[in-house]
C-alpha cells in the first residue's frame, strides 16, 4: 500500500466548453483530466514515502523546495509545480470580464497603459523558448511580467502570481498548432479580471 493520497485536483468550476471559441472544449478536457491529473498523480507518487510532506499544501512544497529531500526534490518541483500552476491558471479564466477596479489603475501605473502591459506580456509569452509560463507577479510590492521554464513557479522565487498563462504546447496545439501568438491574443478574451483583482489584493496585503 502506498502512502495516503493528499493532493487532489480541484474542481474546474465551469464546463469544458465555457471558454469557446477562444479555448476549445477538447483542449480544456485533455488539459484538465490528463495533464493536470497527471501532475497530481505523480506528485502523490513522489510523496508516497514522506508522510510529513503529505500533510503540507502543494504551495508550501513549492515555496520550500530547499527543504524537500534531494531524492524527490526534482519530482516535487516539476509535478508539484504543475499542480500548483494549473490550479491557479483555471481560476483566472472566464469569458467576458473587463479589466476594471484596482488592477486597471495598477497596470497603468506599472506599465504606462493597459496596452503597454498587454504588449509586454504577449511578447514575453510568445518568445519564451519551449515549455513554460508567462506571469504577472507581485514582487516586493511591484507588478512585473516574467516567464518561468517548465513547471517552475514564481512562488519558489518569492514572487506572488496575480495572473498567469500556460504556454506549453499542450495548452493550445489542438486549436492553434504552432500559432502561439494567436492563442495569447485569445487568452486576453478570457482573463477573469475580477479574480485577478482578488489575487492582487491578497498579494498586496501579504507584502504590507
Ligand atoms: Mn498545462
Amino acid at each position: 500500500m502506498i502512502g495516503m493520497v493528499k493532493q487532489e485536483i480541484p474542481a474546474l468550476g465551469y464546463a469544458y466548453n465555457a471558454l469557446e471559441p477562444y479555448i476549445d472544449r477538447e483542449t480544456m478536457k485533455i488539459h484538465y483530466t490528463k495533464h493536470h491529473q497527471g501532475y497530481v498523480d505523480k506528485l502523490n507518487a513522489a510523496l508516497a514515502d514522506h508522510e510529513d510532506l503529505q500533510e503540507r499544501s502543494a504551495q508550501y512544497l513549492i515555496k520550500n523546495l530547499d527543504k524537500i529531500p534531494e531524492r524527490i526534490r526534482e519530482a516535487v518541483r516539476n509535478q508539484g509545480g504543475g499542480h500548483v500552476n494549473h490550479t491557479f491558471f483555471w481560476t483566472v479564466l472566464k469569458k467576458g470580464v473587463k479589466p476594471s477596479g484596482a488592477i486597471a489603475g495598477e497596470l497603468k501605473d506599472a506599465f504606462g497603459s493597459f496596452e503597454a502591459f498587454k504588449e509586454e506580456f504577449s511578447r514575453k509569452a510568445a518568445s519564451h523558448f519551449g515549455s513554460g509560463w508567462a506571469w504577472l507577479v507581485m514582487d516586493g510590492g511591484r507588478l512585473q511580467v516574467m516567464t518561468t521554464p517548465n513547471q517552475d513557479s514564481p512562488l519558489t522565487l518569492g514572487k506572488v502570481p496575480v495572473m498567469g498563462l500556460d504556454v506549453w504546447e499542450h495548452a493550445y496545439y489542438l486549436k492553434y498548432q504552432n500559432r502561439r501568438p494567436e492563442y495569447i491574443e485569445a487568452f486576453f478574451k478570457v482573463i477573469d479580471w475580477d479574480r485577478v483583482n482578488y489575487y492582487l489584493e491578497n498579494a498586496k496585503s501579504r507584502a504590507a
